[in-house]
This record gives structure tokens, C-alpha cells and sequence, in this order.
């Protein structure tokens, strides 16, 4: 039987347009999507749009369009985005499709035939950009504690959802599951929100009619996030078993920022026990990012916009600074620097160079083809070691989402080949006829290394590594197998390798 793997964005609120937040969730997931696909796995990889609710109907309202309107546009932003970015998910779910309407309204029956959700009266205070309502305690200065924003005195009736029942079996279910939620820091936290008591919580609203009706009762709306945490299933062919839905659930990973962790590592899992369903294997929220040290938002008009990005430093560049520069798990500061410094030391420096001299000097000693390699001597067993180590760190590194560290565990294999080029010389053993061996062994191991460098690079960075493979003579698409030492053959036509990064003058930026 094949090996399956599952992982999910969350769907992007349509009243905003994409920066550089979403396109980090969405990265991390394509780079964990094509790493699992390259390791044999067969990989479902989901993002999408969040299109219901009060906050997209007010920002409709504000645009003088209906709601749909503003989802069409918005979420052609989104698709483009990824398509320009080199993501590719297997499906893109929208909340307003037909089958999503049909899961959530399935799913919400179901709970409320199993006496898990009750008609009920609501007074509290709702933060409208949340999306949450807050009783009075939690206010902070009468605003929002999350975003410090007014919120409103809202009371209506509304269907309720027993999740009070759920606290302790979802207590149970984190600490007897150390890896459910990550990293371990937000693990603690949500521990301590769920000792503290959970409420039932009101998941419909009479107030706005911008969402999915409550069966049999048209004057509520689904609450937003009631329906948004559904798409994890609705994509899949919810309720309909024996097709994506029994393959894929339950999901191996939900990839979210560390904002929306409640929702998922509390609302979702007690909906879903008292859907009777499996929980997700992990929840994993990431880090937040600032601009240049200060939050991201409109009205400081610092919004990276992750075209303008890509069009000024490529997509590779993009993807790679992304991941690289905060481990994940951590907030990171974005800056114009720090990115630049990124390309022109990490990836023309390290990276392009290693491939620039190594092709070269096979071109010059070789006529461009790669000799066969005689034994091994110490020097370059260590470094086949080191390559062999490296890829079962790369492994274990993704599986704990630790993608900077997994990178980091590349280049120390990158610079080392910077370093075995300076230790052996090949310029002084190419004066020796009697070396012709030894520099063949050289040449070999040099450009083999960065055959296996480049198959792992194929997830990160995947136009650069397939440029890269084709100076190495490999155009096949790279395969788990394709990881063992040994796989270039004598013989192989080594093309002399172009800049894959040229570097950016500093001073520009
Ligand atoms: O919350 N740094 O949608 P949303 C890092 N529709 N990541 C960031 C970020 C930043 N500064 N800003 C945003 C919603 N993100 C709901 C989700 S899921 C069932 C429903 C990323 O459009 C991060 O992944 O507000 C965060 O969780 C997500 O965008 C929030 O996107």
C-alpha cells in the first residue's frame, strides 16, 4: 500500500490581498508537499479561501460590491500568487462551493441530531476583525485582547455547541500525544487555555446573512469559523467515504500561523469528536512576521507584497530567504537587507559558486566529461559521509517542520565542498600526469555531491535545482532513490555552469 501524506494552509480571508504572511504558510507547505512527494509519498496538498462572514460582507459592502464579487477578484490574487510562486497544491477549496455548503450543512445535522448543539441565547462582546466574541474579562481596556480593536455588545439567539462536554477528552488527547500541537511552547499555552475551562460555543449568528444557512432554520448563518475549519474535510469529498476522505484523513499536518492556534488546536479537535471523526496528527502554528521591526499593517503601509518581491529578486530567492531566515516556530523580522545578504552570501556565494568551479574545472581538465572516479581516499569519504549525513537530517529536520534547520544542514555540506576544493587543489594535481586518477576522483565527487545537494534542493527551490541538474547531466525527475551516492555515470556531458544568483550590489538597497 502506497504512503499517503496530508497537509493544509488555512484559507485566506478575501477581504485582504495577499503579503508575504500568507505566502510563508503556503510555502512551507509546497516544500513539505514536493520534499514528501519526492520521498515516494503520495501527497495532497490543500489551501484555499475563507469567503464567508461578517468581515468579508463588510468589506464588500465598503468596495460597493456583493460578497461574491469580492471573493472572485480576491481569489484570482491568491491563485496567481501561487502559480507565480511556484506553489502548487493539488486542490485550491473556496468556502462558497457547492461542495463545501454540502459538508458543513452535513456535518453541522449530524452534531445537532447527536445533541452536541443546542438553540441558545448569546450576549457578549464580538470583534469583528477576530471573527470571536469575548466576555467582559477578557477585554483589555474595553477593546479586543487580540488585536485592540472596539468591539461591539452583540446578543441574539443562537445554536450553541457543547464543547464544555469535550474539555477533558481534549485534554487527555494533547498530553498523551506530545507532538498534536507545535512547536512545544504553544502546546503549554493551549494546556493552559483548556485547564482554565471551555464554554460552549455559539456557532451560528442571526445578525448578518453573509454565510451557509443553519439547516432548517435560514434566519441563522453558520459561524465563519465553523464553516472555515470544515474545508479540511470538505476538500477531501466529505461526507463521501472510500474516495480522497478515507485516503487523506486524518490529516498529517495543518500548517497555520501561531494567530488561529485556538481554532485549531481547540474548536476543530472537539468538533470533530463530536463528529466521531479522527483528529489531525499535528497542528503546527508558525511564527508571525514584521517589517523592518515593526507589525505589519495598512495603515503603517508596510505590507510586503510578495510579487513586487519576486519580480525584483526571483522566486527562488523568495522561497529560499523565507525559510531560511527564522526557524519555524519563531516570529521573524522581514527586511531588504537581511534578504539581499541572504542571496548574495547563501546562494551566489556558497551555492553558485561550488557549481560554477566545479563544472568549470571539469570543462578545463576533463573536456566537460566526467571521469571515473578510482577509490576513495580520507578526504573524500569524509565528505561522502557528510552527504550521506546530511540526508537523514534533512529528513528528520522536515518532519519536525524545522525547514531553516534543514537548510542550514545543506549548506554545511555546500560549504564543505567549498573547502574540499581549496584542500585538494585540483590546479596543482592537474600539472601531474600521474594524478589523472586522483583528479578524477576529485571531479567526481565534487559534482556527485551536488547531484544529491540539488535532488533536496528540488523542494525548496525548484527551478534553480532542475537548472543545476541539467549542468550535471541529470534530467531525469528526481526520485527518493536518486539520494544514494553513485548515481552520476563517467561519461556524463558536465555543462559549464552559469551564475545561478547573480549577486545584488548592497548598496542598492
Ligand atoms: O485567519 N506572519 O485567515 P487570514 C506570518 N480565514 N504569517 C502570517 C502573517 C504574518 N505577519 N499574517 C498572516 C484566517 N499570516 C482564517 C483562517 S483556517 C480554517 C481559516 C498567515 O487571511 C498565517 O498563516 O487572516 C495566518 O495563520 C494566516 O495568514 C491568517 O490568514
Amino acid at each position: 500500500m502506497s504512503r499517503t501524506f496530508y497537509v493544509t494552509t488555512p484559507i485566506y480571508y478575501v477581504n485582504d490581498v495577499p503579503h508575504i504572511g500568507h505566502a510563508y504558510t503556503t510555502l512551507a507547505a509546497d516544500v513539505l508537499a514536493r520534499y514528501k512527494r519526492l520521498k515516494g509519498y503520495e501527497v495532497f496538498f490543500l489551501t484555499g479561501t475563507d469567503e464567508h462572514g461578517q468581515k468579508v460582507e463588510k468589506a464588500a459592502n465598503a468596495a460597493g460590491e456583493t460578497p461574491l464579487e469580492l471573493a472572485d477578484r480576491v481569489v484570482k490574487r491568491f491563485q496567481a500568487l501561487w502559480d507565480k510562486l511556484d506553489v502548487a497544491p493539488t486542490d485550491f477549496i473556496r468556502t462558497t462551493q457547492e461542495r463545501h455548503k454540502k459538508g458543513v450543512t452535513h456535518i453541522f445535522r449530524q452534531i445537532l441530531a447527536q445533541g452536541d448543539i443546542y438553540l441558545g441565547e448569546y450576549e457578549d462582546w464580538y470583534c469583528t476583525p477576530c471573527e470571536t466574541f469575548w466576555t467582559e474579562t477578557q477585554l483589555i481596556d474595553g477593546n479586543c485582547p487580540d488585536c485592540n480593536r472596539p468591539v461591539e455588545k452583540l446578543k441574539e439567539e443562537s445554536y450553541f455547541f457543547r464543547m464544555s462536554k469535550y474539555q477533558d477528552r481534549l485534554l487527555a488527547h494533547i498530553e498523551a500525544n506530545p507532538d498534536f500541537i507545535q512547536p512545544k511552547s504553544r502546546r503549554n499555552e493551549i494546556i493552559a487555555f483548556v485547564k482554565e475551562g471551555l464554554r460552549d460555543l455559539s456557532i451560528s449568528r442571526t445578525s448578518f446573512n453573509w454565510g451557509i444557512p443553519v439547516p432548517d432554520n435560514e434566519r441563522h448563518v453558520i459561524y465563519v469559523w465553523f464553516d472555515a475549519l470544515t474545508n479540511y474535510i470538505t476538500a477531501l469529498g466529505y461526507p463521501e467515504q472510500g474516495g480522497d476522505f478515507t485516503r487523506y484523513w486524518p490529516v498529517d499536518v495543518h500548517l497555520i500561523g501561531k494567530d488561529i492556534l485556538r481554532f485549531h488546536a481547540v474548536y476543530w479537535p472537539t468538533f470533530l469528536m463530536a463528529a466521531g471523526l479522527p483528529l489531525p496528527k499535528k497542528v503546527f502554528a508558525h511564527g508571525w512576521w514584521t517589517v523592518e521591526g515593526q507589525k505589519m499593517s495598512k495603515s503603517l503601509q508596510n505590507v510586503v507584497e510578495p510579487n513586487m518581491l519576486v519580480d525584483k529578486y526571483g522566486i527562488d530567492a523568495v522561497r529560499y530567504f523565507l525559510l531560511r531566515e527564522v526557524p519555524f516556530g519563531l516570529d521573524g523580522d522581514f527586511s531588504h537587507t537581511a534578504l539581499v545578504h541572504r542571496i548574495n552570501s547563501d546562494l551566489a556565494n556558497d551555492l553558485g559558486n561550488l557549481l560554477n568551479r566545479s563544472t568549470a574545472m571539469v570543462n578545463k581538465y576533463f573536456d566537460g566529461v566526467l571521469p571515473q572516479p578510482g577509490p576513495l581516499a580520507e578526504l573524500d569519504a569524509a565528505f561522502r559521509g557528510k552527504t550521506e549525513t546530511m540526508v537523514a537530517q534533512l529528513d528528520a529536520c522536515l518532519d519536525e517542520l524545522a525547514f531553516s534547520k534543514g537548510l542550514q544542514a545543506i549548506w554545511e555540506v555546500i560549504s564543505a565542498g567549498n573547502k574540499y576544493i581549496d584542500e585538494t587543489a585540483p590546479w596543482t594535481l592537474a600539472k601531474d600526469p600521474a594524478q589523472r586518477e586522483r583528479l578524477g576522483t576529485i571531479m567526481y565527487t565534487l559534482l556527485e555531491v551536488q547531484r544529491i545537494v540539488h535532488i533536496l534542493l528540488t523542494a525548496f527551490m525548484p527551478r534553480t535545482a532542475a537548472k543545476a541538474l541539467g549542468y550535471l547531466g541529470w534530467s531525469a525527475p528526481p526520485r527518493g532513490e536518486d539520494l544514494r551516492w553513485g548515481g552520476l555515470v563517467a561519461g556524463t556531458h558536465i555543462a559549464k555552469a552559469e551564475a545561478l544568483f547573480p549577486r545584488i550590489e548592497e548598496k542598492d538597497e
